[in-house]
């Protein structure tokens, strides 16, 4: 199989693009996971890389979030494991040393906003068409603690409390007034952009940068890495219900169906 993530790392920049390149939606699939991860962990090990930005290669979609289908008719265990791979991604990316920009080339919903928010800084396209939130009580399930308390932590809790209620997605001017991105740019610099702000946030000495970013994040992370398996057990519990499989059932007819 074709990889499903393209990294260039650029050795006199100090700075790698990743583009996800799982058709047709970049839906983060247990695969899709492991491959981040498996790409996160060698770059995040190598010391010339300071910074990554992360696009995505499909058209108009930046990504389509958790893949439902991971989630849907299949064993606890494998949701488990799913989810497993799910919070991995969210520690890695969350807790990273490097500068990490989004440079969100279209919809970004639930899994793919929280990718988005994991990074140090978000530019987004500035094309109505596309939205940006954490939709999951639209599907009729619930985002979990850490995906609250990464949004919580960048726009704030009264704003975080009514978006989650509501499953609110955001087009791109609302998502900007609500500080969900940080700027909005034509589609065709979104990446020249994040090329650009990479170079003034370079210039900040990584030592006081990173432990900054630590300072601000280490609760929030702490938070999960000291309750992993429990979160697991109590998502899966969760999302294996037959009410909530019946949910998701009636959520994939419905994005079939508004097709074409
Ligand atoms: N998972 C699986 N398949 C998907 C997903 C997805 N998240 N998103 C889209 N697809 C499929 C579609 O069903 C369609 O399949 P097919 O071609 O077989 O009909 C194909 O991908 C293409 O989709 P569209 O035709 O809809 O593509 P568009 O370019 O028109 O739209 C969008 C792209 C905007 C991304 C649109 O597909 C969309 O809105 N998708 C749904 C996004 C969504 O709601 N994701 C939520 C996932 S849940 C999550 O991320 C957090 C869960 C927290 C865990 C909770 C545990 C308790």
């Amino acid at each position: 199989t074709s990889p499903k993530i393209k990294v260039d790392f650029d050795q006199s920049a100090g700075v790698a693009v990743m583009r996800l390149q799982s058709p047709p939606v970049n839906s983060l699939s247990l695969d899709f996971l492991t491959e981040l991860c498996i790409n996160l962990e060698k770059l995040e090990m190598d010391k010339s890389c300071r910074g990554l930005i992360i696009t995505s290669s499909q058209p108009k979609v930046f990504s389509a979030g958790l893949d439902i289908m991971e989630m849907y008719g299949k064993s606890p265990e494998s949701c488990g494991e799913f989810l497993r791979a799910v919070q991995e991604m969210w520690l890695k990316l969350y807790s990273s040393n490097m500068i990490t920009i989004a440079a969100i080339n279209g919809s970004s919903p639930a899994g793919g906003c929280l990718m988005s928010l994991t990074c140090d800084y978000r530019i987004m396209a500035d094309n109505p068409r596309y939205s940006i939130g954490l939709n999951e009580t639209q599907l009729g399930i619930v985002a979990p603690f850490w995906f609250k308390d990464t949004m919580v932590n960048t726009v704030g809790h009264r704003t975080t409390e009514m978006a989650l209620e509501l499953g609110l997605l955001y087009n791109p001017s609302e998502a900007l007034k609500i500080s969900l991105v940080d700027k909005l740019v034509p589609e065709d610099q979104v990446l020249t952009t994040a090329t650009q702000t990479m170079t003034k946030w370079l210039a900040i000495p990584d030592h006081a940068r990173q432990i900054t970013k630590s300072m601000m994040r280490k609760p929030t992370i702490d938070k999960l890495t000291s309750n992993r398996e429990a979160d697991i057990q109590n998502l899966v519990s969760f999302i294996t219900k037959d009410s909530i499989q019946k949910s998701l059932r009636v959520y994939l007819e419905m994005i079939k169906k508004r097709k074409g």
